[in-house]
């Protein structure tokens, strides 16, 4: 099995590329910190190939593709990992270059990675995609905009990647997780300020991108009739909250 992961030089990518390499499987481990990827590289062998690749740029996709060595080709399945989130802004406040990165990011690179692989999954009548969507997809939060509606993409695409497949073997899962530590997601998020980022994880005990890894493994692993459509995943200290209502001041409560 080969399974091409981008976003793989930290958090879940990272993460992934150790379950499926330790798990026997071939990885195209992708990303822009070449670095990072070389050192996994030494650290998990030949099983794993470095790819470098910013998804959102389309040279660099198909650059990254086409030189891929022929035993390489035949992708599997295709984690689209790489994402991220600028800023917790409300929206009046926020950064236009922002929100463009992050729909360059999660929606215009998860469609462009899915665009060049799908044909040869489709051809081969066989294969995974599995995408990285987010609870905040589905759940509206102040500061959540761009970056919540980027996820609720992933999640009706990945519908309506279902609804083009029927009839071929093609497969493809949104998993959906809540809150995950030990990732550079709130540092980024938070623009390289540890001490905000460290705050969303204060006293709670959060997801490990290794419980996220594993879900991808398991979703990869089932028998071929099996599709998982959408995987939300939370820890067990998170919940939903209650919808708000601003009341006029002259309401006593
Ligand atoms: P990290 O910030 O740790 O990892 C993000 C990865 O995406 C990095 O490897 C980064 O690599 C890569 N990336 C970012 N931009 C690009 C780009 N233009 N081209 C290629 N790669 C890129 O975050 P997580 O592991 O936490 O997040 C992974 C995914 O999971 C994201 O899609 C995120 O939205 C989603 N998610 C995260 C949650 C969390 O709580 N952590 C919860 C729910 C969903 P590099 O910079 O080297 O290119
Ligand atoms: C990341 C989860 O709740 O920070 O996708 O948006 S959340």
């Amino acid at each position: 099995m080969i399974v091409l992961i981008t976003g793989a030089s930290s958090g879940f990518g990272e993460a992934m590329a150790r379950r499926f390499v330790s798990g026997g499987r071939r990885v195209i481990a992708a990303a822009r910190r070449t670095d990072r990827l070389a050192r996994l590289r030494g650290e998990l062998g030949e099983r794993l190939l470095p790819v470098t690749m910013d998804v959102t740029d389309p040279a660099s996709i198909e650059q990254g593709l086409a030189r891929l060595p022929e035993a390489w080709r035949p992708i599997d399945v295709l984690i689209n990992n790489a994402g991220l989130a600028l800023g917790t802004e409300t929206a009046p406040r926020c950064s236009a270059a922002e929100w463009m990165t992050m729909i360059d990011t999660n929606v215009k690179g998860l469609a462009a990675v899915t665009h060049a692989v799908l044909p040869g999954m489709v051809a081969r009548d066989s294969g995974l995609i599995i995408n990285l969507g987010s609870i905040a997809g589905r759940n509206p939060y102040p500061g959540g905009n761009v970056y919540g509606a980027t996820k609720a993409f992933v999640e009706q695409f990945t519908r309506n990647l279902r609804a083009d497949l029927v009839g071929t073997g093609v497969r493809a899962t949104d998993l959906a997780p809540g809150l995950v530590g030990g990732t550079e997601f709130s540092n980024v998020r938070y623009r390289g300020d540890d001490a905000a980022a460290a705050k969303v994880y204060a006293g709670a005990t959060a997801l490990t991108p290794e419980d996220i890894a594993e879900a991808a493994w398991w979703v990869a692993n089932l028998p071929p009739r099996v599709n998982i459509t959408f995987l939300e995943i939370m820890p067990t200290c998170q919940g939903y909250g209650p919808m708000v209502i601003q009341r006029s001041a002259s309401v006593s409560a």
